[in-house]
């Protein structure tokens, strides 16, 4: 039976007696951070109740589950998103309030789990929330990452990346199952022994070795009882006792061991769409497969005797090649420890694997040195070349003679793995995250596995959860929209397409424009507390929030800022809306060009934002340690919505329908899902400019763009650029910017300048937010195309996306809860 939340009045009773039982202190005494865990645990009775009820019918049922192989969970805050998802939020807030505090206060104690990067680490996340709401059982595979996601702190308009120890103090969110520990084996070697029947053993030895142990996190589906789990695993030495007592007094393999365990899951890896080589990191990849394979095809024997009906109840869907080992660990398993032989364990392994591609960023393809690759895994390496071996004769088989073909596609070549050949190889589902992306894929970057196995891919548009990104980040919007069109919109996204109907009513336009409004001075006070600016709520909030990258082009942004800046300057009595322009984002902390734009746009916001002259006409905020808990605010308050990447290089994008669904109107190309949102608005209500990806592509393969003559024939381009160079935004130091101003120009080497195209799209971005400023003086107008965006947003739900998982790949069972 389901178990619901307690009322109000019962929560208050509950939260001071867990206050005095949990610290021994009256509730007028306790700190906010023992309030919070006071709710923590409350909230978690409910949860972990639902939790063994769903459990308990996993196992009656044994319906099909997915484990979703992902390096990254970028899950956010829990306990605001538990109490709407048991439906007690309110009741937490008002029992809160009864009792004196503010839950915004509380929900701030948490710390904010950043174990991922960007868009696709919180994709995953998105994805285990719709499983659950959807009655999918499904597991979330991961890494306890000791330091995630580094905090961002900004000093003198520099990046600084700071340790996010978010486990200084114990996660109410998380228990340890030491129940279901299994060993990860690394190095060594692999000795061959022939049996008598013919077949041959294999047998790994002087390897190092470490304990995996699970850390399992509850997964709440929205009211419906349903808890499925994120297990992350952290690695263990084997017990120092045992090591000296048994490894034949080997002390130092000993310690070698400790080490191990010590380094493995200490760090997440900053980067993002892009991968950094780095041997502890194919570590983490196959310590966290395995350990999770192992866990699976445990649970899967406990109650099935025949492991090669494997595929009828389980997949492995492998977000990004991260996890790719996926494919041969699951054969070593299958055929080294459960007796299985090549050609069984391939059709089982095939049948089980599928994977998602997320980029086409040349830089973000993983592969790995043979001979690392080798030394760490010995037997894994193995079964790789006969994969490989196999692959070869079937490329060749189909097309003959082409020998290049083979090369370009073999798994191993240029004494490399090749990681994203070995997921197509062996994935029985290839597919891309934005209807555009996927095109690209199999008509560019995969056109040869598109050739060999057209029936592979497939495409399945990004979405989010309106739970999180509406529910909880803009509770006023919500309740509006609730009291307009009813529930159904929380579990069936589709149904905002009933708020076309106010599209006409001046009165229902006017209280949407005031929450707006109301969420713009939220945010307001959050700058005025951290950034120290004050920002105008009456200003047009135009806003981008994501990873720092070349590619997503934030100088592009910042570009034509200065641009707007010098137009104010030369016409004062111009008509210009005020405008803020609010930035956020990461770079990874080896990303040179990344750090220095966000040096640039911190100079530029402190040059504008003196200056009195242009009478607060422009402001340029860049908010500190962009995250999933401040970015709920952020969605919350935009009116713009920059979505700006150059065509072709942005998957999909997920942030894009973030804003959307809080009614924002997008700037952006014609990229990733942004053609989608554009096909479900109609041109009305969304500003595109830019190249189109063909155009781009054909730039790119033709080496025909210069992006000197762009230069010559703008003079504003020509303005900003020599403003980038000349002391303008760094009296101190003029050179600082120099290398943006070459990454742009560079005239001794003209192909490499400007790969982004960032001068090519600048006029027709000037333009597209000239429009923009037209149309936000006509308020009604901006009214209605931005509820028009929230009206139209059906599609981009995670719930739509898992449903096409579940159809056309997975095939899960949903499991009956009363
Ligand atoms: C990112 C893409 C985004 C996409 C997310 C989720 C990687 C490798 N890819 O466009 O850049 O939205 O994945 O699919 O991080």
């Amino acid at each position: 039976m389901k178990r619901q939340m307690p009322s109000t009045k019962e929560l208050e009773r509950e939260i001071k007696d867990r206050v005095k039982s949990m610290f021994r202190k009256d509730f007028e005494d306790a700190t906010e951070e023992e309030i919070y865990r006071a709710c923590a645990e409350v909230v978690n009775d409910v949860v972990i109740d639902n939790w063994l009820t769903t459990q308990k019918e996993f196992v009656k049922q044994d319906p099909k589950c997915v484990y979703y192989m992902s390096m990254e969970f970028l899950i956010g805050r829990l306990l605001g998103n538990n109490m709407i998802n048991m439906r007690g939020y309110t009741e937490v807030m008002d029992a809160l309030a009864n009792l004196g505090v503010d839950i915004n206060l509380i929900e701030d104690q948490e710390p904010d789990p950043a174990l991922g990067n960007g868009g696709l680490g919180r994709l995953a996340a998105c994805f285990l929330d719709s499983l659950a709401t959807l009655q999918y059982p499904a597991y979330g595979c991961g890494i306890r990452y000791h330091y995630g996601m580094f905090k961002q702190k900004i000093n003198d308009g520099f990046q600084e990346e700071v340790p996010d120890d978010w486990l200084q103090t114990r996660y109410p969110f998380e228990l340890q199952r030491s129940e279901y520990e299994f060993e990860v084996k690394f190095g060594g070697w692999v000795r061959y022994e022939n049996q008598p029947d013919g077949s041959t053993k294999y047998i790994h030895e002087g390897y190092n070795s470490v304990i995996a142990t699970p850390y399992d996190m509850p997964i709440t589906g929205f009211d419906n009882g349903m808890v499925n789990t994120l297990m992350i695993w952290d690695a263990k030495p084997k017990e120092v006792f045992r090591l000296a007592s048994f490894e034949r007094g080997d002390y130092n393999k000993a310690v070698e061991d400790m080490n191990l365990a010590r380094n493995l899951t200490e760090v997440l890896y900053p980067n993002d769409n892009h991968i950094q080589g780095k041997e502890l990191r194919l570590k983490q990849q196959y310590f966290f497969v395995s350990a999770s394979l192992q866990r699976a095809i445990d649970k899967y024997l406990r109650y099935h005797n025949d492991i090669m009906r494997l595929p009828e109840k389980v997949v492995f869907q492998m977000n990004d090649t991260h996890p790719t080992l996926t494919v041969a660990e699951l054969m070593r398993l299958l055929m080294d420890e459960h007796g299985l032989g090549w050609d069984d364990a391939w059709e089982v392994t095939t049948h089980c694997v599928a994977y998602t591609n997320h980029t086409i960023m040349a830089e973000a393809l993983e592969k790995w040195p043979e001979d690392i690759f080798k030394g760490l895994l010995p037997r894994i390496y193995m079964i790789v070349e006969e994969i490989n071996r196999r692959f070869c004769e079937e490329i060749k088989a189909k097309f003959p003679g082409d020998d290049e073909k083979v090369h370009r596609m073999a798994i191993l070549a240029d004494g490399q793995v090749k990681m994203a050949h070995m997921a197509i190889c062996a994935g029985f589902s290839v597919n891309g995250v934005a209807a555009l992306h996927t095109e690209i894929l199999k008509n560019v970057s995969l056109h040869d596995f598109y050739e060999m196995y057209p029936e592979k891919f497939n495409n399945k548009t990004n979405g989010i959860t309106q739970r999180r990104f509406l529910m909880h980040g803009n509770y006023k919007l919500s309740d509006w929209v609730i009291k307009k069109i009813g529930r159904g919109w929380i579990t069936d996204l589709s149904q905002m397409e009933k708020l076309t109907m106010l599209l006409d009513d001046k009165k229902s336009l006017q209280q949407f424009m005031d929450i707006k409004l109301e969420n713009k001075k939220r945010l307001a006070k959050y700058i005025f507390d951290h950034n120290g600016i004050a920002v105008d709520p009456n200003s047009i909030f135009d806003v981008q929030v994501k990873r720092l990258h070349e590619y997503k082009r934030q100088l592009l942004n910042i570009l034509h800022v200065m641009y707007l800046y010098n137009q104010i300057k030369e016409h004062p009595e111009m008509d210009f809306y005020p405008t803020t322009f609010i930035f956020g984002a990461k770079a990874s902390a080896g990303y040179e060009n990344a750090k220095l734009i966000i040096k640039l746009i911190n100079n530029v916001g402190a040059v504008i934002n003196n200056d009195k002259s242009i009478d607060n006409k422009l402001k340029v905020v860049f908010i500190e340690d962009y995250r999933v808990s401040n970015a709920e605010w952020i969605f919350a308050a935009a009116d713009v919505s920059e979505q700006i990447s150059t065509a072709s290089k942005e998957a999909s994008g997920t942030g894009n329908m973030k804003f959307m669904l809080n009614g924002a109107v997008t700037i952006g190309t014609m990229d990733g899902a942004n053609v989608e949102m554009y096909q479900e608005l109609g041109g009305e209500n969304i500003f595109i400019f830019g190249m189109s990806s063909d155009e781009v592509i054909a730039h790119e393969k033709n080496h025909d763009y210069n992006p000197v003559d762009e230069m010559n024939k703008n003079p504003h381009i020509q303005k900003v650029l020599s403003q980038l160079v000349n002391g303008n935004y760094s009296i101190d130091n003029p050179e600082l910017f120099r290398p943006i101003y070459n990454s742009l120009l560079n005239t001794q080497c003209t192909e490499r300048a400007d790969t982004y195209f960032v001068l090519k799209d600048f006029a027709s971005y000037c333009e597209a937010h000239e429009k923009i400023q037209e149309a936000y003086k006509d308020r009604e107008k901006w009214a209605r195309m931005a509820l028009s965006n929230v009206a139209h947003v059906g599609k981009f739900s995670s719930d739509r996306t898992i449903q096409e998982y579940v159809d056309d790949i997975w095939h899960l069972d949903k499991l009956e809860l009363k």
